[in-house]
């Protein structure tokens, strides 16, 4: 039933995410053939698709939000193209293909990146039926979150702290670096439907919940997952002698972990009005997830 639903959704943002980046002939057509290669390299669509389910939770009509959807991929999939890079985790196999820059070359793979981001803005831009100033505040939160105070300080922490990482620290990279998208994902969502501040607060509390898990499975995935299930490789956090929750806690700790804050995400869901069946299904699902 989850597999069926992420289906149907992830069919619809791929027809929108190709008419947003068509191919072209032009001058420039190298850029946009490396864009489209990660954005349709197999993703799983997470962060879209939570956008949509938190806009039809809170009275969201249409496919309104579909645009303001793929912005969020977008950015998630320019996020992946820079952190594979050789300067970042130098990381040869994303979603089960070549890295962008073993395709392309490093100067493509950053150019890529940079079209994706700086374009994403102009689609969040172009999010027809809804009020511009709902669209201006939910883009207002995208770019915060998705900044130096959200995913690009995430990586910066990452980056910069190395032998002394403490584990308050550890947290708040987890936050900003996986967690900020997740929380664009759902508080976008809730505001482009017009959600009360109360419930967009409970809404981010929720993504905090679900974004620690995220990347808490995704350290005991890259230490104990199958890389051809992943669709890259492990013990990249080995590798790059990076301090994560599991070299901290153990893979079963961390297991245990991830369950406490999925229930707890679940309980915030329960408190939501409105029918919050599929998003407990999405939750659950990301929490069993092996790739
Ligand atoms: C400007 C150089 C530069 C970097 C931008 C790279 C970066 C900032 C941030 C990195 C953020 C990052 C890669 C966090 C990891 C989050 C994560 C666990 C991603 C995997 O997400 P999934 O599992 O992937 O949803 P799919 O492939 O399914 O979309």
């Amino acid at each position: 039933m989850i597999d069926l639903l992420l289906k149907n959704y992830q069919e619809k943002i791929d027809m929108r995410l190709n008419i947003l980046i068509p191919e072209t002939s032009a001058n420039y057509k190298d850029v946009v053939e490396s864009e489209r290669y990660s954005v349709f390299a197999g993703g799983k669509r997470i962060r879209p698709i939570l956008l949509l389910e938190f806009y039809k939770l809170f009275g969201g009509e249409d496919d309104c939000a579909y645009n303001f959807a793929c912005a969020v991929e977008m950015i998630h999939t320019y996020s992946l193209i820079h952190d594979d890079l050789p300067c970042m985790d130098n990381d040869d196999l994303r979603r089960g293909k070549p890295s962008n820059h073993i395709k392309y070359g490093e100067a493509m793979a950053l150019l890529a990146g940079d079209a994706l981001l700086t374009e994403s803005f102009g689609v969040a831009a172009r999010t027809m039926g809804i009020s511009p100033e709902l669209v201006t505040k939910a883009i207002t939160y995208l770019s915060a979150n998705s900044g130096v105070s959200g995913m690009i300080g995430g990586q910066v922490i990452d980056t910069c702290t190395k032998g002394e990482m403490t584990e308050e620290v550890l947290k708040e990279m987890y936050l900003l670096k996986t967690g900020a998208l997740l929380k664009i994902s759902a508080v976008c969502g809730a505001v482009l439907a017009g959600a009360d501040e109360n419930s967009i607060k409970l809404c981010e509390t929720y993504a905090e919940k679900i974004g620690f898990a995220f990347q808490i499975i995704d350290d005991i995935l890259d230490c104990s997952g199958n890389e051809e299930k992943l669709g890259k490789r492990i013990g990249s956090d080995d590798k790059n002698n990076k301090i994560t929750m599991v070299s901290i806690y153990g893979v079963e700790k961390c297991r245990l972990m991830a369950k406490e804050l999925t229930n707890e995400a679940l309980d915030i869901l329960d408190s939501l009005n409105g029918d919050t069946d599929t998003l407990k299904e999405i939750t659950k699902y990301l929490l069993d997830r092996e790739y």
